[in-house]
């Protein structure tokens, strides 16, 4: 069934994905998997809108699909984690306006009992800082697609140092560029692929 979903959300066939991902949920199959399987087929949509093949609008289409597939998910993500005290800001950083994997991100960590203030996309540096000194947030997660838009996760990672603020708080980012040479270039404590390592590490740092 795995091969099927991939390719039914890389042909943009809306409701055998839906079907597909309704089925999996009744055979037991996790949300994160599922999550990650949709993943995928974006990714493919990507390659072909690349070559030519796909045109924006069928990216957005692909969009629309995932948050029908997240509708249907979210009521399965049952977490036994209590609600975890200190508040989490997120948002995709300045001149970016992708945030599906963002928005996965937030509905995981809400899901899981964790406060999220979803600050958007397209957030400046200092907007950052703001809403972490302004709710006591001791994770900032910061979504980056673009490449060029990484020197602003940067300045979020200076801009914490320069309000005294960098030890308090931990900064995980994620997003299509963020490897280990971005973590280490931002000055970011960890970073995340894909959505099943996104748990373990807010985990480990909550
Ligand atoms: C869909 C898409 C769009 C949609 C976005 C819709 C939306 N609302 O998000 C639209 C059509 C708007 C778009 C626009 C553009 N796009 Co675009 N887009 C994509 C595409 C195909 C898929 C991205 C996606 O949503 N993936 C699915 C999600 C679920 O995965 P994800 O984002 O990776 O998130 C997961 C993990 O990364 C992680 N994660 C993500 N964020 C975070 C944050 C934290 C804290 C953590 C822990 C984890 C985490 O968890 C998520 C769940 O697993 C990618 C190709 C690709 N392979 O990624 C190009 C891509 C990102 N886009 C690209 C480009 C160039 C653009 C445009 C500049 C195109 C243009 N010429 O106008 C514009 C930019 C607009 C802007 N200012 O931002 C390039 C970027 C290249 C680069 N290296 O910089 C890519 C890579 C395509 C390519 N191969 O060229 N795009």
């Amino acid at each position: 069934m795995d091969d099927k979903l991939l390719t039914a959300m890389a042909d943009l066939d809306e409701d055998r994905v839906l079907s597909l991902v309704e089925a999996m949920i009744r055979a037991g199959r996790t949300p994160l998997e599922i999550l990650e399987l949709c993943k995928k087929g974006v990714e493919i949509v990507g390659v072909k809108y690349s070559e030519g093949t796909y045109y924006l609008s069928d990216l957005i289409m692909s969009e629309e699909i995932l948050r029908g597939v997240m509708r249907i998910v979210e009521p399965h993500i049952v977490s036994s984690i209590p609600q975890h005290g200190s508040p989490i800001v997120m948002g995709t950083i300045e001149g970016d306006i992708h945030d599906l994997g963002k928005n996965i991100v937030v509905y995981l960590l809400r899901s899981y009992g964790f406060q999220v203030y979803d600050l958007g996309v397209d957030v400046s540096p200092q907007k950052f800082v703001k809403a972490i000194s302004d709710t006591g947030a001791s994770i900032v997660g910061i979504s980056v697609l673009l490449s060029f838009c990484v020197g602003s996760v940067k300045k979020v990672v200076d801009l914490l140092q320069e309000a005294g603020l960098r030890d308090k708080v931990k900064v995980v980012i994620g997003g299509y560029p963020v490897n280990q040479l971005v973590k280490e270039y931002t000055g970011a404590d960890y970073y995340a692929s894909d959505v099943t390592q996104v748990l373990d590490i807010f985990d480990c740092t909550g």
